[in-house]
């Protein structure tokens, strides 16, 4: 597979000593009696940052770009790819790996996805979640739907009338090499994946390919990129180092299209 990444391309130390310098405005003004001034900004934790150590965790601001070649045309390119002078790719499923990363508790906060069936589609077709939240897949068309899937531990087939609504939890964490598929047993042409985590890093990308992680603990990681849709993979090594901020962009082409489907 011939993977290229540009990580290391700008290792940003954050700005402290812009936060040192809005700490030090406030204090000011609050000698001026002008807190009601500072309201509008917001709070700026200069108190509880003198009482507890400063986080040393790191970030990355990625992008997953598809370098087109026309003489292996990939298929997929017109549904996932909106501006194909950048190729930015959307609905590509971005997450870390690595053992240090486990057992984080589900975040309740982002118990909310959806996934409709519209015009014979799962949307979105691609979600991603933390194991032990759940996903609520509803029906919008006027036909008959169905959502199964024969992966996993807990298979389930459930009808989907007009207008039906199901709420399943997702238990079993798989990660990104085993998503969850699914189907309607009336429409063979309909297909989506469900990637189950349990940890917090993971993203799917919107239509401008962008993806970001605040607060990642230093370490080694794999990062891996998967596009099921389009049967597209990438993996790479990366290293998140205290304070710094890891600008990337993983760049995909015809050759990393997986032959079998996910
Ligand atoms: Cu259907």
């Amino acid at each position: 597979m011939n993977n290229f990444i540009s990580h290391g391309v700008s290792h940003i130390v954050l700005a402290k000593s812009i936060k040192m310098f809005l700490c030090r405005k406030r204090l000011l003004l609050s000698g001026l009696a002008a807190s009601a001034f500072l309201a509008g900004f917001g709070p700026i934790p200069c108190a509880r940052a003198a009482a507890e150590p400063e986080s040393q965790n790191g970030r990355i601001e990625g992008a997953v770009r598809y370098v087109s070649d026309s003489e292996r045309p990939w298929k997929f390119s017109r549904y996932y790819v909106k501006d194909s002078e950048k190729g930015f790719l959307a609905e590509a499923v971005v997450a870390l790996e690595n053992p240090g990363l486990r057992s984080e508790p589900p975040d309740q906060k982002h118990n909310a996805t959806t996934i409709d069936q519209i015009d014979f589609q799962f949307v979105p077709e691609t979600v991603a979640i933390q194991s032990g939240n759940s996903v609520r897949f509803t029906n919008s068309d006027e036909s008959i739907h169905n959502v199964m899937t024969t992966d996993g531990e807990r298979p389930f087939n459930v009808s989907m009338p007009k207008g039906g609504e199901y709420v399943h939890v997702f238990k079993d964490a798989r990660g990104i090499a085993k998503p969850v598929r699914l189907g309607c047993v009336y429409h063979g042409g309909m297909r989506g994946w469900v990637f189950v985590f349990d940890h917090p890093w993971f993203r799917v990308t919107s239509r401008d390919g962008q993806f970001q992680w605040e607060n990642i603990p230093p370490g080694t990681y794999r990062l891996e990129m998967i596009h099921p849709a389009g049967r597209l993979e990438w993996r790479s090594e990366i290293e998140i180092k205290a304070n710094e901020t890891i600008r990337l962009e993983i760049v995909v082409s015809p050759d990393n299209i997986r032959a079998s489907k996910r």
